[in-house]
């Protein structure tokens, strides 16, 4: 077995809409173990480093503005192949259409605003879980 660790952030719409327990709930459901977490207001340099692959898209700067919005929860989460398992259990990017049984299928939706508020952020590969670790983490 090869334990695997990745960044799961509950991103402001899903501390501000209550749901941060039942994302939580689904990790440790799932069998996946919390080995760091905290409840941070992020800063913007922060931030712009967390989605540096983005700059330059037309939903950088609204990405970021909403991840300033309010309060995230940020969490180390391990386990084995637990960044495809994480990514799997969020569900699709696009919370209107992620498969139901996901986090975003069933808690998220369109709200008609420039960027998809699809209360989660998981790593999507082992470089970038350490890259993402290090920025939250330190
Ligand atoms: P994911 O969070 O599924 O890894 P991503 O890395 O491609 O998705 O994008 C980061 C976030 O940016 C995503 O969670 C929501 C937002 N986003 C992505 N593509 C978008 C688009 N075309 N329009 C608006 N927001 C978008
Ligand atoms: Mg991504």
């Amino acid at each position: 077995m090869t334990t695997e660790r990745t960044l799961v952030l509950v991103k402001p719409d899903g501390v501000a809409r209550g749901l941060t327990g039942q994302v939580l709930a689904r990790i440790e459901a799932k069998g996946y173990r919390l080995v760091e977490l905290k409840l941070v207001h992020a800063e913007r340099a922060l931030l712009e480093r967390h989605y540096e692959e983005h700059r330059g898209k037309p939903f950088f700067g609204p990405l970021v503005e909403f991840m300033l919005s309010g309060p995230v929860v940020a969490a180390v989460v391990e386990g084995h192949r637990v960044i495809e398992g994480f990514r799997s259990l969020a569900g699709s990017t696009e919370p209107t259409t992620a498969a139901p049984g996901t986090i975003r299928g069933d808690l998220g939706r369109d709200w008609g605003e420039q960027v998809q508020q699809n209360i989660v952020h998981g790593s999507d590969s082992p470089e970038s879980a350490e890259r993402e670790i290090g920025i939250w983490f330190g």
